[in-house]
């Protein structure tokens, strides 16, 4: 009984914890569940589903407005068809254990997959809507199973990435109306452009065949419920696109996530009234006044679409890459770096090429990166992440931009115990004078990514305190 009574007082602790934040609290028991994103920093987000048989390609026609995984919406690809060509996804050389390890030599601690995008197709067997990759296709693999039991076997976390709100083919789904005048193929634009606009954003009268509330308790909820319960290790719900679902749909959603209180969960279930656990910049990192004292993490593609996209020819380069995600630590964020794997199931080689040189950074200078926390500086040359050890604390100074005299500038009135070149341990030497140091780089070659000197102070310094500031979110591109 009394094991009883004490379980269900944690529930309401974390359940309350969830919906009545305010700006102070950040609770032993949030910090407990948060703690392994904190020091995680850097994960894979795999946007993957149908939508990849197009390729960003309709008709003919590239779709020149918006990620590839939106083709259905943009393109206003009809309901019967675009069901039709999703019954022929066979992705043949899809390999999740090749795609975590892929992951985890890239650095990263965790996997955010999109198990259901806003075109309604499940990655997963689901009995709530036969649309799904096991029931539908001649693959007949639950995807999101092959995945889970690849993170378990590789300790990779797993996220689960779910449109609740927006659906194109469950009806009742949300269909908001997305134009694209540039180059589409479709003839009929300006009859469905009229359909659209007289029919909430839909264009298939088939998606109107129910409504929202229908689809969100027949289709929605118990997919996510499905999700929750099957997979075993869920460690983050990552929703998107809020728009539309009432409050005692968010409630509903929550009473279920109660019973998994160790689950983290990002800002997109319901705004304004569902905080989450962290903020969602996306394709941004924000300035350090916009994120004080807040969990975050900017999610962002490796090259211009979040779906795959065959003619895809923006990718960012390696040295960008990595210089975001130090960016991002040195404000006390962690980056979501997106791939969209092809038809077959395989991550692009650019892509690839790209996650290769960011594990081989990581590998030899992580110790900058994973388990640090904003430092609060912002030096001319670079960016600095702090880490917090149980007797001192240590700077990482990541400089991007090398001095022409060889003499590193840096202000730090604290009393500095070693000052080393983070990859080899090579002692530098410095000077310091009124709380200005001058670090001597003059015999370093610099890194031609980035050179990292760690700055070891003999003190620790105050913990950097985290708040919940709710009332500050980030634009989500296609709530509206
Ligand atoms: O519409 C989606 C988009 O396709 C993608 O999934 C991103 C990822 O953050 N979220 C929405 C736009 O904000």
């Amino acid at each position: 009984m009394k094991k009883i009574l004490l379980c269900l007082l944690s529930l309401h602790l974390i359940t309350g914890n969830l919906y009545a934040r305010d700006n102070t609290r950040v609770s032993a028991i949030s910090d407990n569940k948060m703690q392994w994103w904190r020091d995680a920093k850097l994960g894979l987000f795999i946007h993957w589903g149908p939508y990849c048989l197009y390729g960003g390609v309709y008709n003919g026609f590239q779709q020149r407005r918006g990620g590839a995984e939106w083709i259905m919406n943009r393109c206003k690809i009809p309901y019967r068809e675009y069901r039709a060509k999703a019954s022929t996804f066979n992705p043949v050389n899809f390999n999740a254990e090749k795609i975590v390890c892929m992951a985890k030599d890239a650095g990263m601690k965790y996997i955010v997959f999109t198990t259901k995008h806003h075109d309604g197709f499940a990655m997963f067997k689901s009995n709530a809507s036969r649309f799904n990759i096991v029931d539908y296709t001649p693959f007949k693999r639950d995807i999101v199973d092959e995945l889970a039991q690849a993170c378990r076997k590789y300790d990779m976390k797993l996220g689960l990435y779910y449109s609740q709100t927006q659906d194109w083919c469950n009806p009742g789904g949300l269909t908001i109306r997305k134009l694209m005048k540039e180059g589409w193929a479709n003839p009929d634009s300006l009859e469905i452009d009229d359909f659209t606009a007289k029919h909430g954003g839909a264009w298939d009268a088939q998606q109107q065949t129910r409504t929202f509330n229908d689809y969100f308790y027949n289709i929605a909820l118990p997919q996510i419920k499905e999700l929750l319960s099957r997979y075993r290790d869920v460690a983050v719900m990552w929703f998107d696109t809020p728009a539309s679902i009432s409050k005692k749909q968010a409630d509903d959603v929550m009473a279920e996530l109660s019973r998994y209180p160790h689950i983290i969960i990002n800002d997109r279930l319901k705004r304004p009234d569902v905080y989450g656990d962290y903020k969602t910049p996306e394709g941004l990192i924000p300035k350090n006044k916009d994120i004080e004292g807040v969990d975050w993490e900017t999610c962002m593609n490796i090259g211009s679409s979040w779906g795959y996209k065959s003619w895809e020819n923006q990718w960012k380069s390696s040295l960008q890459i990595i210089r975001n995600l130090i960016t991002i630590a040195a404000r006390g964020g962690n980056y979501l770096l997106n791939v969209g794997p092809d038809p077959l199931g395989v991550i692009p080689e650019e892509a690839q090429e790209r996650l290769r040189d960011l594990g081989k950074w990581m590998q030899s200078n992580g110790e900058a990166i994973y388990g640090t926390t904003r430092s609060q500086l912002t030096p001319a040359w670079g960016e600095c992440t702090r880490k917090d050890f149980p007797k001192h604390t240590t700077y990482y100074l990541c400089v991007f931009q090398w001095p022409e005299n060889g003499i590193l500038p840096f202000e730090c009135p604290h009393k500095v115990k070693n000052v080393s070149v983070l990859t080899t341990g090579k002692p530098l030497k410095y000077t310091i004078q009124d709380g200005q140091m001058r670090i001597n780089i003059k015999e370093i070659t610099p890194d031609s990514v980035t050179t990292v000197i760690k700055v070891e102070l003999k003190t620790k310094l105050a913990p950097v305190k985290l708040s919940y500031n709710a009332d500050k979110n980030f634009k989500v591109t296609d709530e509206n």
